[in-house]
């Protein structure tokens, strides 16, 4: 018990770890925080944490080839570990910076060999799945993580449904235990501390902000499934921050040139009814795809293809609108059946362009719910190469490959008498698991449209980076 009461004083002393009211990442707020970064500022201490970890790897007697730490903060403790005790180290990158290479671990891989992840601290144990997810996804095994400090949030469970049993070097409770006892923390802060860890369980189901929400937009750009397209608008995302697609609904070319020239640098795609134009020409088409081209967004033509393969073929890729000529992305609705994807995907696939399939409408009384909701998303998911995503309120689809597109957004609440119903970015992004906000007249109706845009693309972004904190932080 000797080294755990050492550790305990230790990490309060050096303010590793802290007792107040802090707020968390997700919002929360605790009366404990654990900041284990300035752990590198007391060497002696951070060779002590080190070997703790590796102490409780050799107890548990488990077998590995390698050892990858959780970034950042538990980078040096593996790096610590694999070089005193000779094991081969792997560095998970948290964003590939080098899209040329594509690589998301650095370091020498042998597919089936065993990895063990290191991690400072657990809480919901989100961080360590993403890591083992990406490891895995390079044919690695992940059996086991080490922690130094688990939480008791209901990480342990969580990973172990992901099939990684979780070792502690300690748990909060016991750390509480020992700190009172050396009287470095008062009765009441251990009760209130206790008491969070009883109200602030992560259950399995509350968890599941699915899979994706743990992942960055550039980590799922990267991800082997997911298609081109997809793959080119989350690299977009990322780099412009920005997950605002304009819903430009005007009814003059000039004016919709307009938006896509003044309101590019702030959305990764612009959305439009061409039929609405009243004076649509060849040439508008055009300068929306050297917009597109020049600002970085992708158009997306929301032409809502609903009829037999056979039709939306023609549709698609004649008439006047010549749709599938400069639009990267359509959408269908699902009720025709597969064939609707088919005969799109006959004119899409080979020009590189995709499709979203409607699992839901945002209108009053819509009919797509429940089986019919479910059923579009298999539908979807059928069709891999050339589907990559979802029109629909919230997150449909647990694949990470494929992305969610929401309309009816604006930040004040309400509707239009005519059925539309708005939901807030946050909302939509942070709470539903959606990962695109579509904004038509929130942004149109206002006064200053570059300013109202601008906005949105703050208020979208802000909410996908307290999705991806409350996954990756202490909950
Ligand atoms: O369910 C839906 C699907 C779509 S694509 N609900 C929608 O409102 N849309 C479209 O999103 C709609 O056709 C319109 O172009 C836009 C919403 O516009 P807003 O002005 O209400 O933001």
């Amino acid at each position: 018990m000797e080294p755990l009461r050492d550790l305990a004083a230790d990490l309060h002393r050096v303010q590793a770890l802290k007792f107040g009211n802090f707020q968390l990442k997700s919002g929360l707020s605790s009366p404990v925080y654990f900041d284990l970064r300035v752990i590198v500022s007391h060497p002696g201490l951070l060779n002590r944490v080190a070997d703790l970890l590796h102490q409780t790897a050799r107890d548990a007697a488990l077998r590995y080839d390698s050892i990858c730490g959780v970034p950042y903060t538990a980078l040096p403790l593996a790096t610590i570990i694999c070089s005193t005790q000779a094991v081969p180290m792997l560095i998970r990158r948290k964003e590939a910076k080098d899209y040329g290479t594509k690589r998301l671990v650095e370091g020498t891989i042998t597919p089936g060999e065993t990895c063990l992840i290191i991690e400072d601290v657990v809480t919901s144990g989100s961080s360590v799945l993403e890591t083992a997810e990406v490891l895995r996804r390079e044919g690695l095994q992940v059996t086991d993580a080490i922690v130094l400090v688990d939480r008791e949030q209901g990480g342990k469970e969580r990973l172990a449904e992901s099939g990684i049993r979780l070792h502690s070097v300690s748990t909060l409770t016991r750390l509480m235990e020992i700190l009172q006892a050396l009287e470095a923390v008062g009765a009441d802060t251990a009760q209130e501390v206790r008491r969070f860890i009883q109200e602030n369980k992560v259950t399995s189901q509350a968890s599941a902000p699915a899979q994706k929400c743990r992942l960055s937009y550039a980590s799922r750009s990267l991800l082997p499934g997911t298609h081109p397209l997809a793959s080119r608008l989350l690299t977009i995302m990322e780099k412009k921050k920005t997950n605002l697609c304009l819903s430009a609904d005007v009814t003059h070319s000039a004016e919709l040139l307009q938006l896509a020239a003044e309101l590019g640098p702030a959305i990764c795609m612009l959305k439009t009814h061409v039929d609405v134009l009243s004076d649509f020409t060849p040439d508008v088409a055009s300068g929306l795809r050297a917009a597109a081209d020049q600002h970085e967004f992708l158009l997306f033509e929301d032409r809502k293809f609903a009829d037999i393969g056979n039709t939306v073929r023609q549709q698609y890729e004649g008439g006047i609108y010549r749709i599938s000529s400069w639009s990267d992305v359509v959408n269908a609705h699902a009720v025709p059946g597969p064939g609707v994807l088919q005969g799109l995907r006959e004119v899409g696939s080979a020009l590189g362009r995709g499709c979203l399939v409607i699992a839901e409408m945002s209108s009053q009384g819509s009919l797509a719910t429940g089986g019919y909701t479910k059923a579009a998303v298999k539908l979807a998911e059928d069709c891999p190469d050339f589907v990559f995503g979802f029109i629909s309120g919230c997150g449909v689809s647990d694949k990470p490959e494929l992305l969610h597109l929401t309309p009816g957004v604006q930040l004040q609440a309400g509707g239009d008498n005519l059925g539309q119903q708005y939901q807030s970015p946050h909302d939509v992004i942070a709470k539903k698991g959606s990962d695109i906000i579509i904004v038509g007249r929130g942004i149109l109706s206002a006064s200053d449209r570059l300013e109202a845009a601008e906005m949105y693309r703050a208020a979208g972004w802000e909410a996908y980076r307290s999705r991806i904190a409350a996954a990756e932080g202490q909950t």
